[in-house]
């Protein structure tokens, strides 16, 4: 078994989140995760805050299992939602895509366990100073919105500035992921990727198709000029943006125009001209829909596999 400190504090059988994806991660597929052993989370998004509520009870009716909930500090409904997950009381608070500080005073005091996403060392120490549980340090190879650090640099410098667990993210798809991050010294992984072909996913089944024909090279990332890059994969939503990006003729605001309901697009409608369809470095890899336990205990034994026979390269 992998059992680390992060198993302990929350109450999993796997230190494994997954992640928080945008109109992707529902109440059904973070109870799924939960009921497997993870930590399920569901995505806020720019989802307003009735159907965040909404989507909090659905998890607790179908699982008694910890799980969290991810905030994206960008959405118009944030204030409402982080007063929900705190009168929620669940139990898990990731915050992403932003700095979470004006709210956790109030996450604190209701018992949440509050993990924010950082994408560098000073982001990382000024969550551990202000109480964050753990922090996961997010590497530019996820998909969705993108910092500017890889994982194999970010995890290593974030575990040596803090003393609070780090759970790493981006370009985690499989066990021999899960081992190399724990030698970077996380003690938790967070997974995205993979659980878009789950069977207990929802997303539009051209999304899931995408992903499992997806190659190294078919993601990339736009909307460096607008501070938010995001990596999905290469279609003609995404080469059009990227293409229009460098067109000086075209302002901030129409290109941010161009991205409104892109996600939804992908995610709901199937939509493979007009949708975003979010995905991290990872999706190579990932080949086959398979249950949600399927996926965690296949990442789970793969890494145990690795883990048990590393010491042979040590003479
Ligand atoms: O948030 C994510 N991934 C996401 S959010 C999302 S929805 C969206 N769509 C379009 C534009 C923007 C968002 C899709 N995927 N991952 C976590 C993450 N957090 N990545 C990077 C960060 C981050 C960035 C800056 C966290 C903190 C931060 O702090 C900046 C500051 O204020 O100092």
């Amino acid at each position: 078994m992998v059992k680390t400190i992060i198993c302990e504090m929350l109450g999993l059988d796997y230190p494994l989140f997954q992640g928080g994806m945008a109109w992707v991660s529902d109440a059904e597929l973070a109870a799924a995760v939960s009921n497997a052993g993870g930590l399920g989370i569901i995505a806020a998004g720019n989802a307003p805050a009735d159907y965040v509520l909404g989507e909090i009870k659905k998890a607790k009716s179908l699982t008694d299992k910890p799980f969290g909930v991810n905030i994206m500090l960008l959405s118009p409904y944030v204030d409402e939602i982080a007063q929900i997950v705190a009168a929620e009381k669940v139990s898990v608070v990731v915050a992403g895509a932003g700095n979470p500080s004006k709210y956790m005073k109030l996450w604190l005091a209701s018992g949440v366990n509050v993990i924010p996403v950082v994408p560098s060392t000073a982001m990382a120490k000024l969550m551990e100073r202000q109480g964050a549980a753990a922090v996961i340090a997010e590497g530019g190879e996820s998909g969705g919105h993108v910092g500017d650090l890889t994982t194999m640099t970010l995890v290593p410098q974030v575990c040596d500035v803090v003393n609070i667990p780090v759970i790493a993210a981006g370009g985690i798809g499989d066990g021999r992921g899960i081992a190399a991050a724990l030698m970077l010294g996380a003690c938790g992984f967070q997974i995205g990727t993979r659980f878009l072909v789950a069977r207990e996913c929802n997303v539009h089944p051209n999304y899931k198709n995408l992903v499992l024909k997806a190659k190294d090279i078919s993601t990339m990332t736009t909307g460096k000029r607008l501070g938010h890059p995001v990596r999905a994969l290469k279609n003609p939503f995404m080469r059009d943006f990227f293409t229009k990006e460098y067109d000086s003729s075209i302002s901030d605001e129409e290109l941010d125009q161009l991205g409104v309901g892109a996600l939804r697009f992908a995610a709901v409608d199937g939509d493979t001209k007009n949708g975003c369809f979010m995905a991290g470095q990872i999706a190579g890899l990932v080949n086959r829909e398979q249950t949600v336990k399927e996926i965690i205990e296949e990442m789970f034994s793969q890494a145990e596999s690795i883990l048990n026979g590393a010491a042979k390269w040590v003479k």
